[in-house]
This record gives C-alpha cells, structure tokens and sequence, in this order.
C-alpha cells in the first residue's frame, strides 16, 4: 500500500562515519516520507529487545556491544511497498553480496559494520516501530504525493 511503514536505523558506525545525511538522502529522493526520526544512544536492554529473535546466535552478544557502542538515528519512512524496498535499498545482509548501488553495497565491508538496519517484514516493521517510538509517529500529508502515487 501507499503508506507502508518501515523502521530504518543508522547503526553506530553510520552515524561516526557520516553517512547519516547520504542515506536520508536516499529513502527521500526515492520517494518515501519521513514520519519519525530521533538520534538515540540505546541500552543494552533495548537493543536486546529489538534483536530478540537473533538471541542464541554466536554473534549476538558483539552485535549487542557495537549497537550500543553509540548513538544511531532511528527513523521511521512511508510509502509504497516500503519494507521490501527499504531491504532492496539496504542491500544484503553481508556487505560483500550487496549490489552496488545500495546502501551497503556502496559504503561498507564487514557484516558485523554493516552500518544500517531495515525492517524485514511488515509485522516487524510495526513491532520495531513501537519499541523505538512508543510515544507514536507524526502524520501529515506530504505535497508530493500526487507526483509520486498514482
Ligand atoms: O536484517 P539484517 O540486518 O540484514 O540481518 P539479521 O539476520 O537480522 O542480523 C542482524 C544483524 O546482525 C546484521 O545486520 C549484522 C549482524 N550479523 C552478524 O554480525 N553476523 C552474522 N552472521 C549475521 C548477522
Ligand atoms: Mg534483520
């Protein structure tokens, strides 16, 4: 639908490196609208929270460290089909298989540094946004729309 949501997150070593200003320039220019943002330094129990399902993993407790190891910028971006592309977006989990042209294909390496976060599902994507925006999202009618929906 049109206004899909999906929760997109720029890791610690996004926001340190300074790709926060290139990659809102990404889901912006591609179309999508901006409905929640906050630079936040998450707790441990947060972020253990947000990766529940990742719990037992030989890499959770080092992904856990490195989330926290800074502030990330949380976000909140809507529009058509915005879960699945903000993944196609991202590109692949390990940096090395993403295409050029996405995010992580462009501007990392590692899996473990992979500097950006993207809902992986519209169940998710909900979920994910209540933990980090409990106190709710704005809404507003972008003037683009007419030029960007059909
Ligand atoms: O959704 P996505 O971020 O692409 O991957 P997940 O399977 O949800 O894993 C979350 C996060 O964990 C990943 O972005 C990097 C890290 N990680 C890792 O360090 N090593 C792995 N083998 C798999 C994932
Ligand atoms: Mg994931």
């Amino acid at each position: 639908s049109n206004n899909e949501r999906t929760y997109i997150m720029i890791k610690p070593d996004g926001v340190q490196r300074g790709l926060v200003g290139k990659i809102i320039q990404r889901f912006e220019e591609r179309g999508f609208k901006l409905t929640a943002l906050k630079l936040v330094q998450a707790t441990e129990a947060h972020l253990e929270q947000h990766y529940a399902d990742l719990k037992g993993k030989g890499f959770f407790p080092g992904l856990i460290k490195y989330m926290a190891s800074g502030p990330v910028v949380a976000m909140v971006w809507e529009g058509l089909d915005a879960v699945k592309t903000g993944r196609v977006m991202l590109g692949a989990t390990n940096p090395l298989q993403s295409p050029v042209g996405s995010i992580r294909g462009d501007y990392c390496l590692a899996v473990g540094r992979n500097i950006c976060h993207g809902s992986d599902s519209v169940e998710s994507a909900e979920k994910e946004i209540g933990l980090w925006f409990p106190e709710g999202v704005n809404q507003y009618i972008s003037a683009l729309e007419p030029w960007i929906f059909e």
